[in-house]
C-alpha cells in the first residue's frame, strides 16, 4: 500500500469484464493493455507467472484463470477497470458474476479457432444482462489466425446477427500482424510486435485503401440505420462527419445495436493501446447506465423497515426501486467478490452505486444489519491494493477487514436500505467425500473450508447425516482438486479425496396421516408426547413446510417447535436409503399431553414416530440429480456422442453447429456422468469439451431406484415406540 492515486468521477470511468473461451488470451491481453498504459514496467506473462491478474498460486501452477481478478489502466484521463475472468467451462459462473459490476463485456475470441462453446455461453450471459459487447479477435499474430479474410466476422454474424461489425481492419503482411486501421477515423496504427504496445499513427497502406474505404462505408451505413437524421445526412453528404459518427456509434454500442469487432495480439502487444482508446470512447461510462431496474444489476428490492427481508419477500410486498449510478444518490455499494489474503485478511471488492465513498464512512451492511467502517479504501491492481482517498459512484474499489461483509451483500448509509440482487450461482455439479489425514487436520477442516467458501461460493461443505463423512461439493473434479490444494497450501490442512458421491434425495408422492405417541414410565418422572400429523407432497424444489393447525391447546404451544424439529431431524436422515427427504408439507393438527410428563424431548420423539409412520404410507420415492450438459466436438463424433448419451440414460435436446463442429445440448443423470470427462477424451480423441451443471431432481425410475436401494443401507431407526 502507500502510493496514493487520482480519483475519477463516474464520467471518467469504464468498467469492462473481459470474457471468452479458455486460452483465448484474456489474461495476456489485459497484461498487454496494462503495459501499453505504462501501469507495468515489463509486460506480465501467464507462462512466467507474472501476469498482473493471475497471482493466485493455483492459477499460476495451472496457467489458467479460476476466479475473477481486477486491474486498472489510467488512460488519457479515464480509468479503465478491467475484470479478468475464467474461460474454462467449470469456472464460467465467475465470468457471469463479473458482468454484474460492469457496463460492457469485452468478448475475446481466439482468431485461431473462432467462436467456441464458452465464447457462446459468455455471450449469452451478457445478452441476458443486456450488457453491451465489444468483440476482440485476439492472437492475430498466430500463423493459424484466419486473418483479414472477413471469414471470422461472417461466422460471428451468422451466430449473433448482422450487428456484428468490423470497426477495424487488421494489417497483415509478410511480417505478420503489425497494425490496425481504424474504420471510423480512417487512421492506421503501426506497431513493433513484442514492443511497448504503443502504435504509431500513419497512412493506410496503399494496398488496403480500397478495402478500408468499402469497410468504412459499410460501417457508416450500419450506424446510420434506424437513425433518420443520420440517414438523411448520409445521403445528402455521401458521408457522416466524424464526430457525428463517433457519437452515433457510441450510442449504438450502448444500446446493443452494434457489436464492434477489433483485432489484437496480446502476446506481441499489437493493438492494445488502440483497444484502450476504443473502450474510452465507445464503452458506456457507469453514469450512462439506464436506471437500475432496466438492468439485472440495477434491480433493487427494498427491505422492510424492520429489516425483515424474508417476510417481505413472502408477502410479495417487496418494492422495486430504481437507483441511478450517481454521486448525489444515497451512499450504497454492493460486494461482488471476496478474497482472502494471508496478510491483509479478507478483502471485499465492491462497486459504488450511489454517493461518494470516503475512508471511515459509517456504513450499514443491509444484508446482515451490522455496521461497518471501511478504512484504507483501495483500488486493486491484481493482488496489489493501491490506496485512494475516495471512490465516486460507478467506481470499483476494495477494502480489507470488514467485519461481517460477504459477497452478494449490499452496504450503504443508515436508513436507505436497498438490496442489489447478485448473479445466481449454479448448484454444485459434483460431490466428493473427503477424509482428514490426521486428528489435527480434522479440527482445522471446517474453519479452513469456511474461509475458502467466503471466497468461492460454488464450494459447499457438509456432513453426510448417514455415514458422518465430510462432503465437499463444487463445479467438478478439477475444482475440488483446487480446493484440496488450497486447504493444504493455505491452511495446512491435509485431506484425502475419496470417490464422488451422488446426492440423491427422497420425497413422497402421496398424502398420509399418522399419530406419533411417545410414552415412557421410569420410576419418578415419565415422558409423554403425542401428535397427529398429515404430510403431503410439494412441488419439486418446494423444500419443507410446516403448518401448525392445532386447536384448543391439544398440544401446548411451546412444544410445537419440538414436533417440527423431530420431523426435520428424521427427514434429514432419510427414510428409504438415508437421503434427505425433501419437497413436502407437514401439518400437525392434533395431539395430547400430560401435565407433568410432557417435555420437549418427548414431543420431538413423537414427531419422529409420526413422520416415519406417515412415510410408510405416503409412497416414498427416490430423487436423482439431473445435469444439463453441453458437449462440443467435431461433427464426425456427433453420432457416437449421442449414442453414448443414450446409454447413460441421457436425453439429447438439440444440436447446433459452431465453428468447432457440433454443440449438443442434453440432459443426463449425474450418476452416469461422474467420469464423463475421461469418456469424452477417448470418444473424441481429445477433441471434445463439455460443460455440465446440476439442473434439477427427477424421480428415479423403479429400475434405477432398486439398484440404489439395494446398495444403500436403510437408515437405522433408533426411536423406540411405546
Ligand atoms: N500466439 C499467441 N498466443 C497467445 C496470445 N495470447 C495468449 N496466448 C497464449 O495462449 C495461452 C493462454 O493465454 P491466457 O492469457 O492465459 O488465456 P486466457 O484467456 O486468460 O485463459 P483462461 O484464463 O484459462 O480462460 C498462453 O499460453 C498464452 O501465451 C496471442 O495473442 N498470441
Ligand atoms: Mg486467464
Amino acid at each position: 500500500m502507500g502510493d496514493e492515486m487520482n480519483t475519477y468521477k463516474g464520467s471518467e470511468i469504464r468498467n469492462v469484464a473481459v470474457v471468452g473461451h479458455a486460452h483465448s488470451g484474456k489474461t495476456t491481453l489485459i497484461s498487454a493493455m496494462l503495459h501499453a498504459a505504462r501501469m507495468t514496467d515489463e509486460m506480465g506473462s501467464v507462462e512466467e507467472g507474472s501476469a498482473v491478474t493471475a497471482y493466485d498460486d493455483e492459477e499460476i501452477a495451472r496457467r489458467m484463470t479460476m476466479s475473477n481478478a481486477v486491474a486498472f489502466a489510467e488512460w488519457t484521463g479515464v480509468k479503465i477497470n478491467l475484470l479478468d475472468t475464467p474461460g474454462f467451462h467449470m469456472f464460467l459462473h465467475e465470468a457471469h458474476a463479473a458482468m454484474l459490476p460492469v457496463e460492457a463485456a469485452l468478448v475475446v475470441v481466439n482468431a485461431q479457432v473462432g467462436v467456441e462453446a464458452m465464447t457462446d455461453r459468455a455471450w449469452n450471459y451478457a445478452a441476458e444482462m443486456q450488457l453491451p459487447r465489444i468483440l476482440v479477435l485476439n492472437q492475430m499474430d498466430h500463423p493459424k489466425a484466419t486473418v483479414g479474410d472477413g471469414c471470422s466476422i461472417a461466422l460471428m454474424q451468422k451466430r449473433w446477427g448482422r450487428q456484428v461489425a468490423a470497426v477495424q481492419l487488421p494489417i497483415v503482411d509478410g511480417q505478420g500482424f503489425h497494425g490496425v486501421i481504424d474504420l471510423v477515423t480512417m487512421q492506421a496504427f503501426d506497431y513493433e510486435p513484442g514492443g511497448n504496445g504503443r502504435g504509431r499513427m500513419g497512412e493506410i497502406p496503399a494496398g488496403m485503401a480500397e478495402a478500408a474505404k468499402a469497410a468504412h462505408e459499410a460501417l457508416v451505413e450500419l450506424v446510420a440505420e434506424g437513425k433518420d437524421e443520420l440517414m438523411e445526412e448520409f445521403f445528402r453528404e455521401g458521408t457522416i462527419p466524424e464526430q457525428h459518427l463517433i457519437t452515433a456509434l457510441h450510442e449504438a454500442i450502448r444500446e446493443d445495436r452494434i457489436f464492434p469487432v477489433l483485432y489484437t495480439s496480446g502476446l506481441r502487444n499489437v493493438g492494445a493501446d488502440h483497444l484502450l482508446d476504443f473502450i474510452k470512447v465507445y464503452a458506456p461510462a457507469p453514469i450512462e447506465r439506464e436506471p437500475m431496474v432496466a438492468r439485472a444489476i440495477l434491480q433493487a428490492v427494498i427491505i422492510d423497515v424492520d429489516g425483515d427481508k424474508e417476510a417481505d419477500a413472502a408477502s410479495g410486498a417487496a418494492r422495486v426501486v430504481q437507483r441511478c449510478i450517481e454521486d448525489q444518490g444515497p451512499l450504497s455499494l454492493f460486494v461482488y467478490k471476496t478474497m482472502t489474503d494471508p496478510f491483509a485478511g479478507r478483502i471485499s471488492f465492491f462497486k459504488v452505486i450511489g454517493g461518494v465513498l470516503k475512508n471511515d464512512a459509517a456504513l450499514v451492511n443491509y444484508t446482515h444489519g451490522e455496521s461497518e467502517r471501511p478504512a484504507h479504501l483501495a483500488v486493486m491492481q491484481g493482488r496489489k491494493a493501491v490506496e485512494v482517498a475516495e471512490l465516486h459512484a460507478g467506481d470499483l474499489g476494495a477494502v480489507a477487514k470488514l467485519r461481517t461483509t460477504l459477497t452478494g451483500d449490499t452496504l450503504g448509509e443508515k436508513g436507505c436500505d436497498v438490496h442489489y440482487l447478485p448473479v445466481p450461482m449454479p448448484e454444485p455439479a459434483m460431490t466428493y467425500a473427503i477424509e482428514p489425514k490426521t486428528r489435527a487436520d480434522e479440527d482445522k477442516l471446517a474453519p479452513a473450508l469456511h474461509k475458502l467458501m467466503e471466497e468461492d461460493q460454488m464450494v459447499r461443505f457438509f456432513r453426510d447425516p448417514q455415514t458422518n463423512e465430510f462432503l465437499v461439493a463444487g463445479a467438478g473434479q478439477p475444482h475440488i482438486e483446487v480446493v484440496v490444494a488450497r486447504l493444504k497450501k493455505r491452511y495446512h490442512t491435509e485431506v484425502t479425496l475419496k470417490a464422488p458421491k451422488v446426492p440423491y434425495r427422497e420425497t413422497i408422492r402421496g398424502r398420509a396421516e399418522a399419530q406419533g405417541r411417545h410414552k415412557k414410565q421410569t420410576g419418578g418422572h415419565g415422558q409423554f408426547g403425542d401428535c397427529k400429523i398429515r404430510i403431503e407432497p410439494l412441488l419439486r424444489g418446494g423444500g419443507f413446510e410446516f403448518v401448525n393447525d392445532v386447536f384448543g391447546g391439544a398440544i401446548p404451544r411451546q412444544f410445537i417447535p419440538a414436533v417440527e424439529k423431530g420431523i426435520q431431524e428424521s427427514a434429514a436422515r432419510g427414510f428409504l436409503a438415508g437421503y434427505p427427504v425433501v419437497d413436502f408439507r407437514v401439518t400437525v393438527f392434533d395431539g395430547s399431553y400430560h401435565d407433568v410428563d410432557s417435555n420437549e424431548i418427548s414431543f420431538k420423539l413423537a414427531g419422529r414416530i409420526a413422520f416415519r409412520k406417515c412415510m410408510e404410507q405416503a409412497k416414498p420415492v427416490l430423487l436423482e440429480p439431473m445435469m444439463k450438459v453441453e458437449i462440443e466436438a467435431p461433427e464426425e463424433f456427433a453420432g457416437t456422442l449421442m449414442a453414448d448419451l443414450n446409454s447413460r440414460r441421457g436425453r439429447v435436446q438439440g444440436m447446433e453447429t459452431t465453428s468447432n463442429g457440433a454443440l449438443i445440448h442434453a440432459e443426463a443423470p449425474m450418476a452416469e456422468m461422474l467420469s464423463y470427462g475421461t469418456g469424452l477424451i477417448s470418444m473424441t480423441q481429445g477433441r471434445g469439451s463439455f460443460h455440465m451443471e446440476m439442473d434439477h431432481y427427477d424421480v428415479a425410475s423403479p429400475a434405477v431406484a432398486e439398484k440404489i436401494l439395494a446398495s444403500a443401507k436403510r437408515p437405522a431407526h433408533e426411536d423406540a415406540e411405546e
